[in-house]
């Protein structure tokens, strides 16, 4: 229980104005009834609850408000906060779950933990398990909406360049930026992800190899380069009949076991050292199923089995 891989940290983050609609400021509390921290200390993990972070006054800096990125001066008076909170659970030891949430809390809680790595000399990889590429700038997107920007910040596209305030920005390289599950992307978006050669692996790619192949892949490039892994969960990346409280949902999403085998894989690698879990939106969930499905996915995440068994050999193998 001292050995701090065994430590997971939860934090709220109850922001919503990254989002179009209301209501995913209720998502902390929603994992929390469905029983994160119960889970995770069935597991064995020691779980350390931070509780919620609190609306962070609004940001006194006088830069200029970019056009087209909406509530730009709350998110960006969440996002340094989130950052600062980020680095220091990172340094702590614990694996930190940040509990959004809308997703433009990860342009924090990525900023954060990548700060942290780099100071390790530990390359970050990102997995952005996600229905959307999130990778649109205010120069690209058609609503406006920040959740629909943080991949884009995260690898250091222009266009929000004092998000942070006086928080260190660390940027992503795209080639360790994963972006998986996604079958929505808007126009000018696509390009900028076909320009910067991101890895994908579009609902197209898992119907034709399976997602336990695609996993794999991305499992393996990290191990490959010495890293460790951030997943950043958006849970529209199920389908909406799996998972109908969030705001964006898209037809044809993961099913139920394509998403907890991805998670039983991580989970296997020993590689994921920090996790968002955002877009809950408990306002539009119907009778807690998504905020459950949640929670039972992060259970597969961090080491439940249906029978306790190794991995099979034609898997890869867990850490140390
Ligand atoms: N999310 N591409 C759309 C936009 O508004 O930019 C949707 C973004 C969804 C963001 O789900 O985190
Ligand atoms: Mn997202
Ligand atoms: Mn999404
Ligand atoms: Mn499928």
């Amino acid at each position: 229980r001292s050995d701090p891989a065994r430590r997971v940290a939860l934090l709220g983050v109850p922001i919503e104005i990254g989002a179009g609609l209301r209501g995913t400021l209720m998502g902390p509390a929603a994992l929390r009834t469905a029983g994160i921290g119960r889970v995770l200390d069935q597991l064995g993990f020691a779980v350390e609850d931070h509780g919620d972070m609190t609306r962070p006054a609004l940001d006194g800096g006088n830069d200029p408000v970019p056009a087209n990125a909406n509530y730009y001066g709350e998110v960006k008076s969440w996002v340094g906060a989130i950052s600062a909170r980020a680095y220091e659970l990172a340094k702590s030891g614990a694996v930190p779950l940040f509990m959004g949430g809308d997703h433009s809390l990860s342009m924090g809680s990525v900023n954060g933990v990548a700060r942290y790595w780099q100071s390790r000399g530990k390359p970050l990889f990102v997995l952005w398990f996600d229905a959307h590429a999130d990778y649109n700038t205010p120069a690209t997107t058609l609503t406006a909406n920040m959740h629909g920007m943080s991949a884009a910040f995260l690898c250091g596209e222009p266009g929000l360049d004092q998000l942070l305030g006086d928080e260190p920005r660390v940027s992503i390289p795209p080639s360790r930026l994963d972006l998986f599950g996604i079958r929505s992307i808007d126009p000018l978006e696509k390009e900028l992800v076909r320009q910067r050669a991101i890895p994908v692996v579009d609902m197209r790619a898992i119907d034709e190899f399976g997602v336990g192949v695609l996993i794999r892949r991305v499992i393996d490039r990290v191990r490959a380069a010495g890293g460790v892994l951030h997943l950043s969960f958006d849970v529209d990346v199920l389908d909406p009949a799996v998972a109908p409280g969030v705001g964006t949902t898209v037809p044809g999403g993961a099913t139920y076991r394509e998403a907890h085998l991805v998670m039983e894989l991580l989970h296997d690698s020993g590689l994921v050292r920090s996790v968002d879990i955002v877009e809950l939106n408990p306002f539009l969930d119907e009778r807690g199923r998504t905020a459950r499905v949640a929670v039972e996915l992060l259970g597969s995440l961090f080491g439940m089995q249906i029978t306790d068994r190794v991995t099979p050999s034609n898997a890869v193998l867990p850490e140390g």
